[in-house]
């Protein structure tokens, strides 16, 4: 043994000096893990500069190993998984956007991901968490590579009702079949849950190689940390789920020491695009970089990553080259000992191999250009730090605002090296930089295409009859034919009216009247809707609220206290300066509002109560005991702003 242990000592020094990258790994083809979080923005993390989220588990991480801070992946998150896995730009694969539940189409099976190849050299291969390229059964994991799959297919705010009760849900997936269907307040649950089973999947093949693919539910809003973490940090309910996300990146690299297979294992953290900054205190933020989720500036593509693989990257380094998502694939495929060019099912693909990166074999990145799509539409360019835009390009989704330097379709030049914020065109100045990375879209637009597809482009997927994954009720997001009116003078408390019914409030102006005798009881005047959008009058100890949901996790309330006497005339307004609540015809309160109903919400009106999901959870549960009269919804001009747009 002291022989053993002698020579070891003596060795390390000489591989040390002629190999920079430290000892060579005992086994040459290493196990993978690629931790790829929801909607997490650049400056979200310890390593990449937060001072409001505390991450200690990632900043260990960063010390043992490389921070990648030139790291791209895609502007949305079913393009941004398509081009992990297959290791080409989205739209070459038909995934420019994102997909919806039941819907068609999904990333065509015979495309061959990651996983395929490693299954096919051997590999054991699991998907935990949000999948995303297809819910229908040929587009599951199971049909691309992994031998298991386990999470909620899609994302967190795609929850469909169940055929009995009608409430939201999202299923939980076991390989091909629903576990569970988890209500929002079960998805505090699913970190936990999905770290558990990485866990486990790591020790059972502790003997074997093997891929992780841990594509986290967190941090898509909603929100929904556990409650061991729930109210705990710094950073309000986001900053919560990161240091959940934090803990659960810590389970995971404590489980591979604790099975000395650290040295063995390439761990990838990453982000699948940028903050989702629309969505304000429940979105990250992007450090020093310019724009959001859904959009080509880098704070829309440039992600927060780290590589770790103690004894071959380099601890505590930090590399600028330019790499992005389509390079797991043939790094991983590369590092596991693969030939892709002998590989069966033969694609192109546009990602490179950046191992020598990542061992410290070269100080620069094998990738020296970057394309930034957003949809089907090529909008810019990267080579070195010049950056080239070609089209018009947006601050992110659901941000209104078009600065002018951003809404022109003239080429604008950003040296990214000198302003990593990329405001000031320095195009004038540089002509034969701009004449040079033109020539790079042109290529790229004679292969790809830009807005419509060139002949480089594989299609997706496509089935004819796609089904929902649990019986599901068909949701109307906008009733297509309005009920029989409400006779107002006739409504009393413990009445309910359907959706149809109900005054169309969408994207409109509108007013409640009302005179209540509340007689000491707290309760619910009025409300439509529930957890997804609604509005609710309510009085609650000795308080009148005024409450407005634009959406899972944004609601606006007006309060004020309730006069005595017996008799106390409302009103509750949404018009085109705000939010309004006036008692007894006194000055109204006032806010300004967050947005507009976008939408007619799906579910009922209810008089004296609110049945089913609360518009405000904070409303009393119990029935209204006072008197109400002169009850009446008035609706008046379309207010000037566009619905909300969607998740992704
Ligand atoms: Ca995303």
């Amino acid at each position: 043994m002291r022989v053993v242990l002698r020579l070891t000592v003596l060795l390390l020094p000489v591989f040390a000096t002629t190999a920079p990258a430290a000892e060579p790994p005992s086994n040459p083809t290493p196990n993978f893990v690629v931790i790829f979080i929801d909607d997490m923005g650049y400056g979200d993390i310890g390593p990449f500069g937060s001072k409001l989220n505390r991450t200690p588990q990632l900043d260990r991480m960063a010390s043992e190993g490389m921070k990648l801070t030139s790291f791209y992946a895609a502007p949305v998150c079913s393009a941004s998984r398509a081009q992990l896995l297959t290791g080409c730009y989205a739209p070459r694969v038909s995934v420019p956007g994102v997909f919806f539940p039941a819907g068609p189409r999904g990333l065509h099976p015979d495309e061959q991901t990651v996983a395929d190849h490693l299954q096919r050299l051997g590999y054991a291969t699991m998907c935990v968490g949000k999948w995303h390229l297809g819910d229908q059964r040929v587009f599951l994991p199971t049909r691309q590579g992994f031998d298991g799959y386990f999470g909620i297919p899609y994302s967190n705010d795609m929850g469909r009702p169940t055929l009995e009760g009608g409430r939201s849900v999202h299923p939980l997936m076991r390989d091909e079949k629903v576990a569970e269907l988890l209500e929002n307040e079960g998805q505090r649950r699913i970190t936990r849950a999905y770290t558990e089973e990485a866990v486990r999947f790591i020790t059972r093949n502790r003997d074997r190689r093997f891929l992780l693919y841990l594509p986290h539910t967190a941090m898509h809003v909603p929100l929904f940390p556990h409650t061991d973490f729930a109210g705990k940090s710094n950073n309000g309910t986001y900053g919560d789920w990161v240091e959940e996300v934090d803990w659960s990146v810590g389970r995971v690299l404590e489980t591979l020491r604790q099975l000395k297979l650290d040295r063995n294992t390439l761990v990838l953290f990453t982000s699948d695009n940028g903050p989702w900054a629309s969505k304000g205190k429940a979105g990250g933020v992007a450090g020093p970089l310019r724009g959001s989720k859904g959009c080509t500036l880098e704070g829309g593509v440039r992600v927060p990553t780290i590589a770790w693989w103690p004894g071959t990257v380099r601890p505590g380094t930090s590399h600028d080259g330019i790499a992005g998502t389509t390079d797991v694939l043939p790094t991983l495929v590369r590092l596991a000992g693969g030939d892709l060019a002998k590989a069966k099912g033969k694609r192109r693909i546009d990602g490179i191999d950046i191992s020598p990166m990542l061992t410290g074999q070269s100080k620069t990145s094998p990738r020296d250009h970057w394309f930034y799509y957003q949809g089907t539409r090529l909008k810019a360019v990267r080579s070195g730090p010049w950056k080239l835009a070609v089209m018009k390009q947006s601050l992110g989704m659901g941000i209104r605002q078009k600065p002018a330097d951003l809404n022109i379709d003239e080429p604008r030049l950003y040296n990214l090296d000198e302003e990593i914020g990329e405001k000031t065109n320095v195009a004038s100045g540089h002509p034969d930089v701009v004449a040079r990375l033109q020539k790079l879209v042109a290529v790229m637009r004679a292969d790809i295409g830009s807005g419509r597809p060139g002949p480089g482009v594989r299609p997706a997927g496509q089935v004819k009859n796609p089904v929902t994954l649990f019986p599901s009720r068909t949701r109307r997001r906008t009733p297509t034919r309005p009920g029989k009116p409400i006779a107002w003078q006739k409504v009393k408390p413990g009445d309910s009216y359907p959706s149809q019914s109900a005054p169309r409030i969408a994207g409109k102006a509108f007013h409640i009247d009302v005179t209540v005798e509340p007689r000491g009881s707290d309760g619910v005047l009025i409300a439509h809707g529930g957890s997804a959008v609604g509005y609710s009058l309510y009085i609650k100890n000795r308080r009148i609220t005024w409450a407005i949901r634009f959406g899972n996790n944004s609601i606006q309330r007006l309060t004020t206290d309730l006069p005595d006497g017996p008799n106390t005339r409302l009103r509750a307004s949404v018009t085109r300066t705000g939010l309004g609540l006036q008692v007894n015809g006194g000055d109204a309160i006032t806010a300004k509002p967050l947005g507009v109903l976008g939408k007619h919400p799906q579910e009922g009106l209810c008089i004296g109560h609110d049945n089913g999901n609360p518009v405000d959870s904070q409303s009393p549960r119990k029935r209204f005991g006072g008197r109400i009269s002169g009850l009446k919804v008035t609706v008046g001009d379309r207010l000037a702003s566009k619905p909300k747009a969607p998740g992704n």
